[in-house]
């Protein structure tokens, strides 16, 4: 009997969420990839679907709004007064995808005394969010200095980046339309999957943590198949290996640019 209690009804994953924007994704594909499809059919998951946690980490400049994202997401709250984080929060969230659970621990850090706890902080992260606000240019600019930060201590063929604009419901449609086309540049750069939200309204928040979830699974279950020899030679790696709209994940550290 499990411990846990049954995985929310609105967590359940049957399909593969959308990407946002097809020219920042990390692949495009309408569905799972075949193989893990198969995999979870045939309960050939290994360890994913029953202990496995995926770290997720949201970085990125003060005040842009990281907190109000997890919180949105996991506790439909909204603040609109800033509290500053102090030192580091996490959230717990499971998914159900393809019948089998997906846990994520969503760790966000405050900037104060940051610095010590950085390398802590960053270590063992699977997907990377770099948080931007869309109105603050400045902010989008710093996500480089944030990626190659995060990188120091992670393996960058083995994490998932997704850059994520913020506080969508303060820019115009002008606006936001010249700060999107600076952003999917940066992302495509990056090989990151890009999105925008608001936390206020809620807008693409579930769409976006859904997404990550569910690519995090992906990973994971191709990871545990490679692992365990059922892959035949000639296969897909990762899930973005092996198409002209997939990103190649094996990230070239970045150059600081912008500090
Ligand atoms: N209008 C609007 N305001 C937002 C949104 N998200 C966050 N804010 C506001 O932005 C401020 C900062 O939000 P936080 O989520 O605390 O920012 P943070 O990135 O966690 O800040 P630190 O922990 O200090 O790094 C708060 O006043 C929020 O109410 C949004 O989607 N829309
Ligand atoms: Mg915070």
């Amino acid at each position: 009997m499990s411990v846990f209690p049954p995985i929310r009804r609105d967590r359940v994953i049957a399909q593969l969420p959308q990407c946002f924007r097809k020219e920042a994704a990390l692949h495009s594909k309408e569905d799972f990839n075949n193989k893990v499809k198969t995999a979870c059919q045939e309960q050939r998951t290994g360890t994913v679907g029953r202990f496995k946690i995926s770290k997720v980490i949201v970085v990125g400049d003060l005040a842009v709004g990281k907190t109000c994202l997890i919180n949105r997401f996991c506790k439909d709250t909204f603040d609109k007064n800033y509290k500053a984080t102090i030192g580091v929060d996490f959230e717990m969230e499971r998914f159900e995808v393809l019948g089998f659970v997906s846990r994520s621990q969503l760790d966000t850090a405050g900037q104060e005394r940051f610095k010590c706890i950085a390398s802590t902080y960053y270590r063992g992260a699977q997907v990377v969010i770099i948080a931007f606000d869309l109105t603050d240019v400045a902010s989008l600019d710093h996500t480089r200095q944030w990626l190659e930060d995060a990188l120091k201590e992670n393996d960058p063929t083995g994490v998932q980046l997704f850059i994520v604009g913020t506080k969508k419901d303060l820019s115009s449609p002008a606006q936001y339309a010249q700060i999107e086309q600076d952003a999917l540049k940066i992302a495509q750069e990056m090989s990151a999957e890009y999105w925008a939200v608001s936390s206020l309204t809620g807008e693409n928040v579930k769409e976006f943590f859904f997404r990550v979830a569910s690519l995090a699974f992906e990973m994971n279950v191709l990871a545990e198949l490679e692992k365990s020899g059922s892959r035949q030679i000639g296969d897909v790696v990762r899930i973005n290996s092996n198409s002209s709209n997939l990103y190649n994940t094996s990230k070239k550290k970045q150059s600081s640019c912008c500090q």
